[in-house]
This record gives structure tokens, sequence and C-alpha cells, in this order.
């Protein structure tokens, strides 16, 4: 008999393969609401009230619901995480991934969407470190391109909610790689080490604890790995794309 068989939409299987390697890593799984409030979103993340990333043109800010947006970021479940965890009488050390879709107002070519996926991490404990993130990472993308050589370097960069902040760059090597990924250093993630403002947001005692964070985009992900070109296919419903994976 001849069955129809469904596909794994790319963006599906990448969430998957980053669930396996980070539970394996010790990591738990959340999730959270895709309309949040301004308090998680923002100002819990120390983002100030002036930045230009709550403006109306990069954030969608929902109408007659006051004081709240469409999520910018999975950052906000993060800081629900530890605030429950916290309440509950569970301290540090935590160590948690969430993927899930977030939302940006922006005009829409073949890189840019007002709708992606993103997974963020965290790692919080008394003497989580910088090392530990690069290393965290590096397994990570070790893991992804399994049989290439994976390599990753660390750029200074800045973000409101960590403190120092990078941007990850990753290098792949090898015969199975693809072209566009080949032996070149490309921008991944950014990352940083938590800021103790964000810490005490969540009700976690920023002098005895720290740790690190790091968000990606999936779509880019998605796209260099399988040699999409462009992003809007990626949520186009249209069978004859999802029925090439
Ligand atoms: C990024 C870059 C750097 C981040 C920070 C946090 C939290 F909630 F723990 F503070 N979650 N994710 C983070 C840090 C996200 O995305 C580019």
């Amino acid at each position: 008999m001849n069955e129809a068989r469904g596909h794994i939409h790319p963006i599906s299987s990448l969430v998957r393969e980053t669930n396996r390697i980070f539970f394996d890593m010790g990591f738990t799984f959340a999730e959270g609401p895709l309309l949040e409030s301004e308090w998680y979103n923002f100002d819990a993340l120390n983002v100030p009230k002036d930045h230009p990333a709550r403006d109306m043109q990069d954030t969608f800010f929902v109408k007659g619901e006051q004081g709240y947006v469409l999520r910018t970021h999975t950052s906000p479940v993060q800081v629900r995480y530890m605030e429950a965890q916290a309440k509950k009488g569970n301290p540090p050390p935590y160590r948690v991934i969430v993927p899930g879709k977030v939302f940006r107002n922006e005009a829409t070519d073949m890189t840019h969407e007002a709708e992606f996926f993103q997974i963020e991490g965290f790692a919080v404990g008394e003497d989580v470190s910088l090392a530990h993130l690069k290393g965290t990472l590096e397994r990570f993308f070790r893991e992804l391109f399994k049989g290439a050589g994976a390599e990753i370097r660390f750029r200074p960069s800045f973000f409101p909610f960590t403190e120092p902040s990078v941007e990850v760059d990753m290098r792949i090597t090898g015969k199975r790689v693809p072209d566009k990924l080949r032996d070149k250093w490309i921008e991944m993630m950014g990352a940083g080490m938590v800021h103790p403002n964000v810490l005490r947001n969540a009700g976690i005692d920023s002098e005895k604890y720290q740790g690190f964070a790091f968000g990606m985009g999936l779509d880019r992900l998605a796209m260099l790995r399988w040699g999409i070109d462009d992003i809007r296919l990626m949520h186009s419903a249209d069978l004859r794309f999802i029925n090439q994976f």
C-alpha cells in the first residue's frame, strides 16, 4: 500500500536535537506564554525604559491590553522559571533550556521574518563561570555537527541582561559540511554572564549565585545547515518545502 508520509519541519528537527544534547548535559526544558507582560519581557531583564528594543518599530504591543507584548525573546521564561523555583524553596543550581517562537516588528525579506524560533538556555549556581559557558557551547556545536570539527570563539558584545556579554562564532571544517558553513567563522549566538539585576528581579541571591545564559535563532541555523536561502519558506506551510526534509 502506498502510504502518505509526513515530514519533520527542519525547525522541529533542530529543537529535538538541541533538547537531546542539552538534556545529556543535565538541562531541563521549560516553556512559557507567547503573550508576555512588559515586566517579564523587558524590565525584569534589565532592559531600560528608553531602550530602542522597546520601540513600536521593534516590538508588537497588544492593543487594549496595556503593558503586554508578543514576546521578543524567550528570556522571560527563564525569569519565570527562577522565580517559581525560588518561591517553592528550591535554590540553584538550575540548568534550563527554552525553545519557542518569538516576534519582532520588522519588515520581512529573505533573511528577516516577524516571527521566528529561538532557543535560549541558562545555568545558575554558586560557581558557574564563563569557562563553563564556553565548554557547554563547544560541546553543543560538536554534537550538532557530528563528524565535522566545530570550533567556537567569543567576541566582546553588549546585552542589557548579561555582563560581560559575548557574540559566539562557530567554524566547521570537514568534507561533509554544507558549503555555506565550511571553514568560515559564522556568528551563531549571543551569550554572557546573567546580570545580577536579572537574578535579583527573579528572587535569586546575586551575592551567592551567578550564571551564564545564551540565545540563538534557529531559523538561520536551519538555513545554514540545509542550504535554505529564504527564511520565509520556513513559516510558509508550503508542503513542497516541508516534503524535502
Ligand atoms: C541572548 C544573549 C545573551 C539570555 C539571558 C537570559 C536570562 F534570562 F537568564 F537572563 N536568558 N537568555 C541571553 C543572554 C540571551 O540572546 C541573544
